[in-house]
């Protein structure tokens, strides 16, 4: 049965270069894959889809012949998409490969907070998972317990499991480490805010020890049989990577 693999993050946190180099390192692997582009605003690409978004729709074109702004495109496009979601998933399906890795609109909320994300992993055949994408290497200590948050809540959008990867990890070096240990320290509050910081933080240290982040380098490669690895667990165990 085939895995499809939806990679998604934020803006610039490394979906396409991800999805890149994952093909290629499992071309060298061994293992069977092909690429999906999911983003109709895409203008380069570093790898030759095996199906592409683009055949439906572009936001540029948009752009040019309905004289919309370019998020109005974006939005447009992706209510396009969603109306054809099941000819989308169709084609996906008869794509070959054990796993097939789907890069996603650059505007995470398009995929995340209108129907397309969780309407397409619906209808998406064999198994299905998310790579969410944070992206450290720009962010402070606090910004990482935000993505962590994002993390957890677009597993539960989508209804896959999710695996949360610090992106572009050759950029960390030893600062991450120190992050790392700053990242859910919250500050001092009283009273109903008080109250609230507890209980985030409290969440953000059970997602600490029940969902580990796996760091990957699309650079350089690093982490990317590790992440290979965490998939094969994330079906075995039920979500449960500690
Ligand atoms: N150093 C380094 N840079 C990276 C890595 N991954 C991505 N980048 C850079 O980060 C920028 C954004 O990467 P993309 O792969 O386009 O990110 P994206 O999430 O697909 O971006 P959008 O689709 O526009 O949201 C590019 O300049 C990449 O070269 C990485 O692992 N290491
Ligand atoms: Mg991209």
């Amino acid at each position: 049965m085939a895995t499809n693999l939806m990679v998604i993050g934020p803006a610039g946190s490394g979906k396409t270069s991800l999805t890149s180099k994952l093909s290629e390192w499992m071309v060298q692997s061994g293992i069977s894959s092909c690429v999906i582009n999911l983003d109709p605003g895409a203008e380069r690409l570093p790898y030759l889809p095996d199906y592409d978004i683009r055949s439906i729709v572009r936001v540029c074109d948009l752009m040019e012949k309905e004289g919309l702004s370019p998020n109005g495109a974006l939005i447009k496009a992706s209510e396009i998409i969603e109306s054809r979601i099941g000819d989308v998933a169709g084609s996906i399906h008869s794509l070959q490969g054990d796993f097939k890795i789907i890069d996603t609109p650059g505007q995470m909320e398009l995929f995340l907070f209108r129907q397309l994300g969780s309407s397409l992993a619906s209808k998406l055949r064999g198994k299905t998972a998310a790579i969410m994408l944070l992206d450290l290497s720009a962010v402070s200590g606090a910004d990482y317990a935000a993505l962590r948050l994002l993390g957890l809540i677009a597993e539960l959008k989508l209804g896959v499991p999710s695996l949360d990867v610090l992106s572009k990890s050759d950029l960390l070096d030893r600062k991450a480490s120190v992050l790392w240990q700053e990242r859910i320290t919250a500050p001092k509050s009283e009273g109903l805010k008080g109250e609230f910081v507890h209980n985030l933080s409290s969440l953000l240290s059970d997602l600490e020890k029940r969902k580990r982040v796996i760091a990957v380098s699309s650079v350089s490669g690093e982490g990317l049989e590790a992440l290979y690895k965490a998939l094969g667990e994330l079906f075995c165990s039920c979500g449960d990577l500690s």
